[in-house]
């Protein structure tokens, strides 16, 4: 269940939690084109807290929209001040942010001509998506029999919520055959992405993740990007083939909701030595220091709020 806070930002508006609804005939609920955002904020070490990459965010937000051809009635600016704002108005000094653009009730079938453009956003406490033990010890990840998105088949630069049936079926898979996530292959039979996360493997201390086309642009994903090029590791974005993820001495998921979780098992194979590898803990650690506001070269990176 997700942990109740007091408001959400509605059409501009603060509206109680419990009374944040819409019409049954509202079209993104038939149809599923609507464009989402998933956001972090953390307490800071210095008693602040940070929206981690906030405008990067907010920019994927609008690009999404664009992509879908949809116009966000709100400016970039806005709807990250209207994020701010909703974070103090619920008093979270750290949790989830969730914005959602969608397509309101009007006219049904698939051209949704002049209904209006509704959005939404939502902020709750969420602790570790894939649970806390997972962070430290790994999670055990099944090839799934669905295959990731081809890009002329959905927009995969976008988070449309459609997109997301696709994860959905995966993960359901995956859970119902006693397993923590899916991995998904492109439709080349190539690595691509779980069913929220990036993904990356490590070997002879050499980072590789697959390119962008059929995965989304993950922000985290180039976080740990840049921070393992500045920390002076070799970093490709290159296609993979599932047997070269078997035989990694390391690998983990990158994404909002799940940070930097390592991957212990891969279809019944071991990785590595079967726990978070050290590279996999050297990022986590900087992950969490940058996000905490502790490593100033990335301070850039948050936007802070008081509460
Ligand atoms: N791939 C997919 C398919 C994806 O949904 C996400 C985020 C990522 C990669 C990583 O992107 P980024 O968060 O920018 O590093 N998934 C979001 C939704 C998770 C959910 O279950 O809901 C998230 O992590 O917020």
């Amino acid at each position: 269940m997700v942990d109740k806070v007091n408001f959400i930002w509605f059409d501009g508006e603060f509206v109680p939690w419990d009374e944040a609804k819409v019409h049954v005939l509202t079209h993104t609920l038939h149809y599923g084109a609507g464009v989402f955002e998933g956001i972090r904020s953390y307490k800071c070490s210095d008693g602040t807290s940070a929206v981690f990459r906030l405008n990067e965010h907010v920019r994927r937000l609008f690009d999404s929209a664009k992509i879908l051809n949809i116009k966000i009635p709100y400016t970039e600016q806005e709807i990250c001040d209207a994020i701010i704002d909703t974070l103090k108005k619920n008093n979270l000094p750290e949790g989830y942010i969730r914005p959602l653009v969608f397509i309101g009730d009007g006219a049904m079938g698939v051209h949704p001509s002049t209904n209006p453009i509704r959005v939404i956003i939502a902020v709750w406490p969420w602790g570790a998506y894939l649970g806390e033990e997972a962070l430290e010890k790994g999670i055990r990840v099944k090839t799934s029999s669905f295959t990731r998105h081809h890009v002329n088949v959905m927009m995969t630069k976008a988070k449309i919520c459609g997109n997301y049936v696709n994860s959905v079926l995966a993960k359901m898979e995956a859970v119902s055959n006693g397993y923590d996530e899916a991995l998904m292959l492109d439709v080349d039979g190539y690595v691509a992405e779980a069913s929220g996360e990036n993904l990356f493997i490590v070997r002879d201390s050499k980072i590789k993740t697959s390119p962008l086309g059929p995965v989304l642009p993950g922000l985290t994903r180039d976080c740990i990007i840049t921070i393992a090029k500045d920390m002076g590791y070799e970093v490709t974005e290159q296609r993979f083939t599932r047997d070269e993820l078997y035989i990694a001495d390391e690998a983990f998921f990158s994404g909002t909701a799940a940070e930097l979780t390592p991957i212990r098992e891969v279809d019944g194979r071991i990785i590595g030595a079967g726990h978070r590898g050290p590279i996999t803990k050297l990022f986590q650690q900087e992950f969490f220091k940058i996000v905490r506001g502790e490593n100033l070269k990335y301070a850039g990176w948050l936007t802070h709020y008081e509460i």
